[in-house]
Order: structure tokens, then C-alpha cells, then sequence
């Protein structure tokens, strides 16, 4: 028997809500049918929160995270409109910005506000392709061996019809994920995305770039997977056919009946690597060279805060720390202005939840980093808050267990009076074990559970610790469970000093 979300998809498509914004826009969220307005109208990004009733999400698709000063002062506009009160912004895991919380009268124009900049949002969520993720310094990075940028919109375009939905992918079994990585320190932690492109010379001689493939990782509360060779290398100008023919396979013999068994790892579980091959190959109709022998993921992962020369003498990029990716209408703003008046007027997102000022001449370097928004989110955070990662958490996330951003916040900053910590801890927060935060790609990951203290339940974590990221990456572990929350200052700073370095502080005095 079908379960309720491939029945509901049988009964009406997804994408068929675009049809209706207007009327549900006029008619008001009380009285939109509850499937359209809990389910299909994710395939719009749009999302309804039950802890906000009547004010709805909207989550946008940005390839490879960049966005121009017009797109950003399109979505602070959004952002404003909702008020000092609700309206918030958030950079996700996925290099990508999701707003909150507008009326659905709101919807019409917002949609005609991302239409004039380019922006869209379909197919962002549900059972739908996700932000496609590359490398934040594309096309700047004096080190990178493809410049992703142009394939990563290549992809969207193709899969979202250039942003006007596309009904061909609209049906897949379940959620996917697609990174290009471009760069030499993966900065888009390639393996746990469903499908990833990872840069691979052909030939000893290094004369024929191209990608090696990777298919099937992905996170979920019921397993992990770090993604699979599919002994695959594919030229640049073949990444969109790629994409599109891995797509159909999936879609039309992706497994349906169990959500939580349904990601395409669990087809290839079922017909086994080679045969998958088989079928992809089939279906591009043509054959698919083998993979090259070794991929050029040879460099520790960076998170590019700070400031950077770029390939273009002359030229840096700059990394602020956004705290747990959190924005409001005022910063977006002032992020757009900083970027015309410094920058060429791009802003680049990372998977870590921070922002990129790119193409700031060496001479106006000085100035940008006294701008009072550099304060709030500078370019030199301490090593805690510079490695702080936080899913949405309970405040408005549905599934959530546990408060993650406020509550992460809290922690960081006490945990940065009690300690002196020499090197950069990556830290991420999930509220559950969906694992939207990345946990097991972290230094110290945490995901929200029930705990018991003096024999009441309370907010807790389980402790996952060991995630790598770039050359030799590997998972996180689960190391502690059910840890309850108020305990994490003491257990936290216990990891610190053992395995990362950490002096306690006295009165703010280092301890020799
Ligand atoms: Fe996620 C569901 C937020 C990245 C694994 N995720 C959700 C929902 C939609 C739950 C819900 O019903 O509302 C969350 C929306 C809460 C809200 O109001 O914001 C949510 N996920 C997020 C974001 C916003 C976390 C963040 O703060 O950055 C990220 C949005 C990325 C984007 O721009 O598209 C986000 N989610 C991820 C990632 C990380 C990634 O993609 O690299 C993962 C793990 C990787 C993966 O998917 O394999 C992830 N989210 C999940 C899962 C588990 C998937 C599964 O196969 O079971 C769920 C639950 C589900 O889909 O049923 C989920
Ligand atoms: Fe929500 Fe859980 Fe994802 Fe956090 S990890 S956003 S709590 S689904």
C-alpha cells in the first residue's frame, strides 16, 4: 500500500499548487485543503509552521550559494515586510536562505519580487532536488581545478525549468541532494550528498579534468551513509546529462513504499552498484567511462573566514561568521550595500552558514573591516563561535526535539569565557537525529533527544565526535548518549581540554 505522501502525490502533483497561490492568497491559509497547505505547497519552498500559525517559511534554491546585492535586497525587502518582530532570515546547511514569516497574502508578490532578480524558490523541499551545493570561492580560488558555478546553475535550470518547475522531477521517491565540488578541500562535504561530483584527472598526465562520481550518501534519524563510488568519471560538459539520467532512474525505480526507506541509497542497496551503473548508462545512451584512479580532494577543509587573496591580483575575498546563520532585515540590507560599495556586489553563502564578500580591492580591505556590521558578524570570531554550525531547532521547526540556535549561542559564548581554545572546533547543532546541522561531519556534533535528570525528563543530546571533512573524509560517531542539556558547559569543556587543547580561564585569565 502506498504510504500517505506518494498517495497524496498520486491524487495531485506537488508543482499543481502553482496554479492556485492566487486563490489561496485570496481565500487565506484557513482555508486551503490541509494537504495543500501542510505538503504540496513545499514544492513552491513554501512552508506552513504549526509553530506559527499563518505565518509561513519560504526556503530558496541558490546554486553553488551565490547571490547578487539586487537578490539580497529583494530578500531583506521580503524579510522587512514581516515585521521587526517575526520576520528572520537564516542561511542553511545547504548554502541557501530561508525566510520567515509572511501571511500567505504575501505569496503573489513575493513570488513576482523573485521573479524580477532571478530568485525562485520551486521544488526546494519535499520530494524534490535541494539546493545544488559547490565550492563558495568557484572562480576565485587560485587553487581550484573547475570553476562550478556555471554547472551548478546548468542543473538547477535543468531540473527546475529555469525556476518555473519542472513536472519531470517533481514525483521523485523522496528527498536528493546534488553537490558539484570544484575545489581541493571539498568544501561542499561531497560524500553525504546523494549524488556528488568530485574533481578527478583522467589521465596520470592530468591533462583531462573531469569528476569522479559519488552516489547515495545521505543523513536520516534511521541511518547514515557516506556516499559510494559509482566507478564513474565524467567530463564537465557531461555533469548536466549526468544529473538528468542518474534523475530518472531514481524517479521511476526509486523505492516508495517506506519514507524512511526510500533515499537512492536503499535502490542501490537493493540492485547493487553495478547494476545502477547499468541502468544509468542505459539511460544517458551512451557508455560511461570508468572512474580515474584517485580524485584531487588532497586539503584540509576551510571554512574561508577572514581575508583572502583571490587568483585576480589584487583582489580578496573576505569570510564573516554569521552566528548560527541568522540574519535580519537591517544586516541583509547592509550585507547588499557592503558588497556594492567593496565588492563587484556578489555575496557567497557556505555550507557552514556564513557569508563571502568577494572582489574587495587590497586598498578598501582596511575600511570594510571596520564597518560596524563586522561587529556583529566579524571576520576574526573566536576558534568556538568561528566553527558553530545550528539547524532551526524548536523555535520553529515541527519535527525538532530540542531549542538548537539560541541555545548553541549560550553555550559558545560560555564556554569561550570559561576556556582558551587554541584551534577552531567545528561544532554543529541538531535539534533531532535528521541531522540537518551535519553532526557527523563535525568536530563535536550534537543531536536533540529526551534525557533524564533527577529522574525528569529533560532536553538532551547524543554526542557524536570524529567527522572529518576533505582529504580522508569520514563520519562522526556517536560517542555520548543522551546527555542532558544542562549539562553540556561541563561535558563540552571536558572534550575541549582533552582532545582540542583547551586552558580553563580564571576570572578571563588563562591558567600556565
Ligand atoms: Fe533538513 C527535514 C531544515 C539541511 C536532513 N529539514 C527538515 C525540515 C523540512 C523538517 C520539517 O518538516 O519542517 C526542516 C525545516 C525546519 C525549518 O522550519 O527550518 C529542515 N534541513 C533544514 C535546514 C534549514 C537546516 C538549517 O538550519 O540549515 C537545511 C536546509 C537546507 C536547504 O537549504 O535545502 C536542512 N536536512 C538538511 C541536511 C544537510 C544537507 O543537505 O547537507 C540533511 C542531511 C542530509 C540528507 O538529507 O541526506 C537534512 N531534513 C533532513 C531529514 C532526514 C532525511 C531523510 O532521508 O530521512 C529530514 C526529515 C525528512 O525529510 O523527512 C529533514
Ligand atoms: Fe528540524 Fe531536526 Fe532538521 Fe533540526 S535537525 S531542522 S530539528 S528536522
Amino acid at each position: 500500500m502506498a504510504n500517505k505522501i506518494e498517495a497524496l502525490k498520486a491524487e495531485k502533483d506537488g508543482l499543481a499548487v502553482k496554479a492556485e497561490i492566487a486563490r489561496f492568497a485570496e481565500i487565506g491559509w484557513e482555508a486551503i485543503d490541509d494537504d495543500d497547505l501542510q505538503h504540496r505547497l513545499k514544492w513552491l519552498g513554501v512552508f506552513f509552521r504549526k509553530s506559527t500559525p499563518g505565518r509561513f517559511m519560504v526556503r530558496m534554491r541558490i546554486p553553488n550559494g551565490i547571490l547578487n546585492s539586487d537578490q539580497m535586497r529583494v530578500l531583506a525587502s521580503v524579510v522587512e515586510k514581516c515585521g521587526e518582530q517575526h520576520g528572520v532570515a537564516d542561511i542553511t546547511t545547504r548554502q541557501n536562505i530561508q525566510i520567515r514569516s509572511f501571511p500567505i497574502e504575501d505569496v503573489p508578490e513575493m513570488f513576482e519580487k523573485f521573479r524580477s532578480v532571478g530568485l525562485t524558490s520551486v521544488q526546494s523541499a519535499m520530494d524534490n532536488i535541494r539546493n545544488i551545493t559547490g565550492s563558495p570561492v568557484a572562480g576565485i580560488d587560485a587553487n581550484e581545478l573547475y570553476d562550478t558555478r556555471e554547472l551548478a546553475i546548468q542543473v538547477q535550470n535543468l531540473l527546475t525549468n529555469n525556476g518555473e518547475g519542472n513536472p519531470a522531477f517533481t514525483n521523485l521517491p523522496r528527498k536528493f541532494n546534488i553537490a558539484i565540488a570544484g575545489c581541493r578541500d571539498n568544501s561542499t562535504h561531497a560524500e553525504i550528498n546523494d549524488l556528488a561530483f568530485v574533481p578527478a584527472f583522467k589521465e596520470e598526465s592530468k591533462e583531462t579534468f573531469g569528476f569522479n562520481v559519488l552516489v547515495g550518501g545521505f543523513f536520516s534519524a534511521k541511518r547514515i551513509a557516506a556516499a559510494i563510488p559509482l566507478n564513474v568519471w565524467v567530463p564537465p560538459e557531461d555533469v548536466v546529462a549526468l544529473c538528468e539520467a542518474l534523475l530518472i532512474v531514481f524517479r521511476d525505480n526509486g523505492l516508495r513504499e517506506k519514507r524512511d526507506k526510500s533515499r537512492l541509497m536503499f535502490l542501490i542497496d537493493e540492485w547493487g552498484i553495478d547494476k545502477f551503473r547499468d541502468e544509468v548508462e542505459k539511460q544517458i545512451g551512451k557508455p560511461l567511462a570508468i572512474a580515474a584512479a584517485k580524485d584531487e580532494i588532497e586539503w584540509e577543509k576551510r571554512d574561508h573566514i577572514g581575508v583572502h587573496k583571490q587568483k585576480q591580483a589584487g583582489l580578496n575575498y573576505v569570510g564573516l561568521q554569521i552566528p548560527v546563520g541568522r540574519m535580519y532585515a537591517d544586516d541583509m540590507y547592509e550585507f547588499a550595500r557592503l558588497a556594492d560599495i567593496y565588492g563587484n556586489g556578489d555575496l557567497r553563502l557556505t555550507v557552514e552558514q556564513n557569508i563571502l564578500i568577494t572582489n574587495v580591492p587590497d586598498d578598501l580591505v582596511p575600511i570594510l573591516l571596520k564597518e560596524p556590521l563586522l561587529q556583529k558578524f566579524p571576520a576574526e570570531p573566536d576558534n568556538l563561535m568561528r566553527g558553530l554550525v545550528s539547524c532551526t531547532g524548536n523555535q520553529f521547526c515541527p519535527v525538532a526535539i530540542v531549542e538548537t540556535k539560541n541555545r548553541s549561542l549560550a553555550l559558545t559564548k560560555q564556554l569561550a569565557e570559561d576556556y582558551h581554545v587554541p584551534q577552531v572546533v567545528r561544532i554543529h547543532w541538531s535539534g533531532c537525529p535528521n541531522s540537518c546541522a551535519q553532526p557527523q561531519v563535525a568536530d563535536i556534533g550534537f543531536t536533540g533527544c529526551k534525557a533524564r535528570k533527577d529522574g525528569k525528563v529533560v532536553d538532551g543530546v547524543d554526542i557524536y565526535m570524529g567527522g572529518t571533512v576533505g582529504k580522508d573524509a569520514h563520519l562522526g560517531t556517536c560517542v555520548m548518549e543522551k546527555v542532558p542539556c544542562e549539562d553540556l558547559r561541563e561535558v563540552v569543556g571536558k572534550l575541549l581540554v582533552d582532545r582540542f587543547g583547551a586552558v580553563p580561564k580564571q576570572n578571563g585569565t588563562t591558567i600556565t
